[in-house]
């Protein structure tokens, strides 16, 4: 059976491609999508998506997939706010590469800590969508060959 990552995506994610191609690049949540599950064929993994605007549901959708073997989390702002969220990818048990599509240690002093990397295997931060691969990759390296 192939291994299986879960894409999380977090608060107004859904907006990528619309405002602040700047800070985020101008390809929308959908083309990232695209990309990222051409990645996965490539590896031989299974990947899902779930974007949210919601805590809940983010908190909720970790649930059910925690008999998955990984996540991509891109939190958004909860990042910074939520130990919620952060108690609920531990309780998953699920490896988490957390991605931001910014660097978030270049912005505001606010947005340079994360809950969610504590309970993360890695950060991976700066590289716009780009970073989704580089996690997808990281994944799958570490599924295949089994090394921390
Ligand atoms: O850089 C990232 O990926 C962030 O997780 C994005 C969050 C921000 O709060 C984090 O500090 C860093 C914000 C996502 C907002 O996305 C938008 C996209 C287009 C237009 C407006 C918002």
């Amino acid at each position: 059976m192939s291994h299986r990552v879960l894409i999380l995506n977090g608060p107004n994610l859904n907006l990528l491609g619309t405002r602040e191609p700047e800070i985020y690049g101008r390809e929308t949540l959908a083309d990232i999508e695209a990309l990222i599950e051409r990645r996965a064929e490539e590896l031989g993994l299974e990947v899902a998506f779930v974007q949210s605007n919601h805590e809940g549901v983010l908190i909720d959708t970790l649930h059910e997939y925690r008999t998955w073997d990984a996540v991509i989390l891109n939190a958004g702002g909860l990042t910074h706010t939520s130990v919620a969220l952060a108690d609920a990818v531990a309780g998953s048990q699920l490896l988490c590469v957390e991605v931001h599509l910014s660097n978030i240690h270049r912005r505001e002093e606010f947005r340079h800590h994360s809950y969610i990397a504590a309970v993360s295997w890695g950060q991976i931060t700066g590289f716009g969508w780009r970073g989704y691969i580089a996690a997808l990759d990281m994944i799958h390296g570490r599924l295949t060959e089994g090394l921390a």
